[in-house]
């Protein structure tokens, strides 16, 4: 299985880490560390000799109840960096769904567009047409700003993969080649414990059309909600979660612990590797 990014077509047959890179004052996760732009791209060059295969740069915050930024504000924070890292040796992608970040940031020279609203905006899909970016489409229920008021299900792995294919037939419609697109179930995004427990256990369930599926758990509120710890303590429980997704059919993990996880991941992918003869 691969994934076109660009210039980059990434062989999914081992699994491959997308490190975080948030550029953010509010992020969850770095209590806005990396707002600096000469911070951020020293954090990014730690993610690749760390073992990231991608990285992914955003410059808004999509944590449940956060503020959307200006999209000026946005451009400001991402577009310097992506410029800097843009020959950097891995393929970058951007976090984000607006459009007019998103043509912004591959005129700069990202490879991938990860958009949790799967490109659902108007002049979303317009905005990657004419490119050969990778794309990650995410389901989520609601908005960032909502989605953890009231999730409901009838059947959650159904639904997101219904959802999900729905929008691959948008992009083939438009003339998008499926080996540009990922699929994610959107961990965190809408969804109870429970929700997501149910999606890690039948990940697999959610691939249609042989796509990469992208997981997203780490650090997430969900391990705190199962193991405790405010989110710079969970590094154990989202290297059991990025295995887990792993063993469960996860091709990509979006995580900020690369070092840590890339060694997980290479006993993991030792394991599940088929025996010969
Ligand atoms: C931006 N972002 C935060 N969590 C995410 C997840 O689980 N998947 C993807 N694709 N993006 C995410």
């Amino acid at each position: 299985m691969k994934l076109q990014c660009a210039e980059y077509l990434l062989d999914l047959s081992t699994p491959k880490v997308m490190g975080i890179l948030n550029v953010t004052p509010d992020s969850f996760s770095d209590g806005g560390q990396f707002t600096n732009i000469d911070a951020a791209i020293a954090h990014a060059q730690q993610l690749i000799d760390d073992g990231a295969d991608i990285i992914d740069i955003g410059g808004e915050s999509t944590r449940p109840g956060a503020t959307p930024v200006p999209l000026e504000t946005e451009l400001q924070r991402v577009i310097p960096v992506i410029q800097a890292l843009a020959k950097c040796g891995v393929a970058l992608s951007i976090d984000t769904y607006k459009p007019a970040v998103m043509q912004a940031a591959i005129k700069a020279g990202v490879h991938m567009v990860n958009d949790v609203f799967a490109l659902q905006q108007p002049g979303a899909i317009e905005a990657v047409q004419d490119s050969a970016v990778g794309l990650c489409l995410m389901h989520m229920q609601g908005t960032p700003q909502t989605m953890q008021l009231q999730p409901q299900y009838q059947d959650v792995v159904q639904e997101v993969r219904q959802f999900l294919q729905q929008r691959v037939s948008q992009l083939s419609a438009a003339g998008i080649a499926k080996q540009r697109i990922a699929i994610d179930p959107g961990f965190g995004f809408g969804k109870k414990t429970q929700h997501n427990l149910t999606l890690l256990k039948q990940l697999a369930q959610i691939r249609f059309d042989n796509l990469p599926i992208l997981a997203g758990l780490s650090r997430k509120s969900i391990l705190g909600q199962l193991a405790g710890g405010d989110p710079s303590q969970r590094l154990y429980a989202s290297l059991a979660a990025s295995v887990l997704a792993v063993s469960h059919g996860a091709n990509i993990v979006r995580v900020h612990d690369v070092k840590a996880t890339v060694e997980a991941l290479k006993v993991t992918a030792a394991l599940l590797q088929k025996d010969e003869g």
